[in-house]
């Protein structure tokens, strides 16, 4: 009897301490890297090079360096304009298939320093650079694996060129938070003047282990993209969708960059073994680099808050090119929607209507993890249920009779992600009725419905992989239906 009543109350005792203390990380989690990344969300891609002069999406590699010229190069425009427009850094092609630096390398004569711009003294990326830190912008750069203008592209010694170039961009220009590595890669090009067609194995021909370990070496806090990873990996399109079902997971060490994975990659891996999110990356214009001809066909501000929708509402960040034009500038028309799209964006997002509510959850892993705080606006605290739990409620009260039509939801990231299947329900006549439903939402979601008048809300997790942990939830009443 004494004997039991001692495992009776150490029962009690332990039960008591897990109530107490957060859940266990479940699969990967992001790295401190990553979770810096996560948080950007909105970002601009700046395609720029000999292109933007001899009106092409590839360039051959054989483009005399005097072709690029800008008449009003000035990346401080640039660079006020994404932060006007609420983004947080910048990525540019420093080179990008057409083997031309925007920057003055030491190891090609491909580069600006042989062009008529400035008679070869100033240099792109230095001055983006200055610009970024001047406006409080991250910065980063794209280099492309494909080179149709090195003469040993295909050979051992392009591996050895590229990692010299990627070593001179990742020690001259200060911290990088994101390094971009394309996977279009091999095919046919002017090569030192050999103009023939060179294809590469996209599996092993790079070595990719090793460039990333020069990269961690001399950028600890950039994350590396490309299709498969390993920071940060594609979404599988350019047409700015991601997909509604979307894991922060990815099983990367079966993929590497150019392969064909495109169908995986939206999704990512439910069971993934590491934390490989996915990047949005689509243009504002048609192409890629700047077009003259494309300067009517500019998206609309309404355009670029779908793209929003469809990336960050979405779990992912949405890196948005906006390229600049021959005279180094980023044209007014781009200019003028995305200045347009931020005001949007904030008429969508005016009041948080579930902030100062009352929040309760029937379910709750005690005092500390309670539902007051998916609306403290402390992204470190949460709301979760007890280890046994994989389901669970959580009701905002909004206490009148309201309108909505928008709600955020995020997961505690850094206890990995968990969620499977959730809904969203609102109290009507005595009932709740479904207002949308879901399957994963890992750092955040971000979804329209039409206005219900509500005087309750509920998220409902119904399927998740461990005890549900959710971080924050925001309400909102966006003008329209
Ligand atoms: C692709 C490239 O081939 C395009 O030119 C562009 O740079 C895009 C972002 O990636 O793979």
């Amino acid at each position: 009897m004494k004997k039991l009543s001692f495992l009776l109350f150490s029962l009690i005792i332990l039960s008591a301490c897990t109530e107490v203390l957060p859940p266990e990380p479940i699969g990967p989690v992001p790295s401190d890297r990553q979770l810096a990344w996560h948080e950007m969300e909105y970002y601009m891609f700046a395609h720029f090079t000999v292109n933007t002069f001899t009106d092409k999406e590839w360039g051959y590699g054989d483009e005399k360096e005097s072709v690029f010229n800008p008449s009003e190069l000035d990346c401080s425009q640039w660079a006020k304009v994404a932060k006007d427009a609420g983004m947080k850094g910048i990525i540019i092609t420093a080179k990008h298939h057409d083997g031309f630096c925007l920057w003055p390398s030491a190891y090609t004569k491909h580069s600006v320093k042989n062009s008529k711009w400035a008679e070869g003294k100033r240099d792109v990326l230095k001055e983006l650079r200055q610009a970024c830190d001047d406006n409080g912008l991250k910065f980063g750069v794209y280099l492309s694996p494909w080179d149709r203008n090195s003469a040993v592209y295909g050979t051992p010694d392009y591996i050895t060129y590229y990692r010299n170039q990627l070593n001179e961009l990742l020690t001259t220009y200060g911290d990088v938070f994101e390094v971009w590595f394309d996977g279009a890669n091999g095919g046919d090009g002017f090569y030192g003047g050999a103009r023939e067609t060179r294809k590469i194995d996209n599996k092993t021909y790079y070595d990719w282990p090793n460039t990333h370990k020069i990269v961690r070496e001399l950028q600890p806090d950039a994350v590396m993209f490309s299709d498969a990873g390993p920071d940060v990996r594609w979404v599988g399109n350019e047409s700015g969708m991601g997909s509604l079902t979307n894991w922060s997971l990815l099983n990367r060490d079966q993929m590497f960059p150019g392969g064909n994975f495109a169908k995986i990659l939206g999704e990512g891996h439910e069971d993934g073994r590491f934390w490989v999110p996915a990047e949005v990356d689509v243009s504002i214009r048609p192409g890629w680099f700047y077009h003259e001809s494309q300067d009517s066909l500019v998206r609309t501000p309404e355009n670029l808050m779908e793209l929003y929708y469809s990336s960050v509402g979405r779990n992912s960040n949405l890196l948005l090119n906006v390229p600049p034009d021959r005279r180094g500038l980023l044209h007014e028309n781009d200019v003028k929607a995305l200045l347009a799209f931020n005001e949007l964006r904030k008429k969508e997002f005016t009041t948080d209507l579930a902030k100062g509510k009352k929040v309760s959850a029937p379910e709750s892993r005690g005092k500390l993890f309670n539902g007051s705080n998916v609306n403290d606006g402390d992204p470190e605290t949460y709301w979760a249920t007890s280890d046994s739990k994989t389901t669970g409620e959580i009701i905002i009260d909004l206490v009148t009779e309201t309108e909505v039509n928008r709600i955020i939801i995020q997961e505690y990231i850094k206890l990995g992600q968990r969620v499977q299947e959730f809904e969203v329900s609102a109290f009507d006549n005595g009932k709740w009725t479904q207002v949308i439903n879901g399957t994963t939402i890992g750092h955040k979601v971000i979804r329209k419905f039409p206005v219900i008048k509500t005087s309750k809300i509920r998220l409902a997790v119904n399927k998740s992989k461990a005890c549900p942990v959710i971080s924050n939830i925001e309400l909102y009443r966006a003008p329209g239906e």
